[in-house]
């Protein structure tokens, strides 16, 4: 049975896809991009320099890398003017005592979030005790679906992946999980989610007896 497992942070634990997506979609409102709840799924998970690609796959003319830069930032600012005024209200129901739960059972915590935000966000969201190995998402040069984020929280909890466990909202992440040769559970709509070997509609369906028998 597992010995760990890795949950990613937006739109698993915290409340904040749709905070990516609304600063996602004022970006591209701006500068004239279309926006729709597909490209807002395929952004999903995606870190940020990968998820302006995506947007700009639309754009009917090229932008200079200064240009992407001040884009991405611009869509940060946008982001952390959000997030500044969260609290632990902000957790998705049930995903403290999903942390807490596996912890108690014995088992190891990580998280592999893409987002160079997560540290503060764990902060603001009290639950950063609860982790035993937290990614730096500055470390990792291969986004999701790439399995380097999730092989590095394998790797600093000192286990091998195929006794870790990973939580995904997103097609990107259970890609990246498979990828890395790990079980992945599903969080949301299975439409976007299909590859998942376990599917829960959120994180307050998560128990971790149903993993450790
Ligand atoms: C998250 C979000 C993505 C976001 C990425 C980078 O990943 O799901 O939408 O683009 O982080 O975030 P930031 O711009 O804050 O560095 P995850 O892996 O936590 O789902
Ligand atoms: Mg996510």
């Amino acid at each position: 049975s597992f010995k760990a497992v890795i949950f990613d942070l937006d739109g698993v634990i915290a409340d904040t896809a749709v905070v990516h997506h609304a600063a996602w979609k004022k970006l591209a409102d701006e500068i004239g991009l279309p926006f729709d709840d597909a490209v807002g799924e395929r952004l999903k998970g995606v870190d940020r320099r990968a998820s302006l690609e995506i947007l700009l796959e639309n754009a009917t003319r090229s932008y200079s890398e200064a240009e992407k830069d001040a884009l991405a930032t611009r869509k940060n600012d946008y982001y952390r003017q959000q997030i500044e005024h969260f609290g632990p209200e902000n957790l998705l129901p049930g995903a403290r005592e999903a942390v807490a739960a596996t912890r108690r059972a014995g088992l190891k915590t990580a998280l592999a979030s893409a987002s160079r935000n997560a540290p503060l966000l764990l902060e603001r969201l009290g639950i950063a005790e609860l982790f035993d190995y937290v990614v730096d998402a500055g470390n990792i040069r291969h986004a999701k679906p790439d399995p380097e984020i999730f092989l590095a929280a394998a790797a600093g909890l000192g286990l091998a992946p195929a006794d870790c466990l990973g939580v995904e909202d997103a097609a990107a992440g259970v890609a990246s999980i498979h990828a890395a040769g790990m079980a992945a559970v599903g969080i949301g709509q299975a439409q976007a989610l299909a590859e998942a070997d376990r599917l829960l509609p959120n994180i307050a369906a998560f128990d971790i007896g149903q993993f450790t028998t």
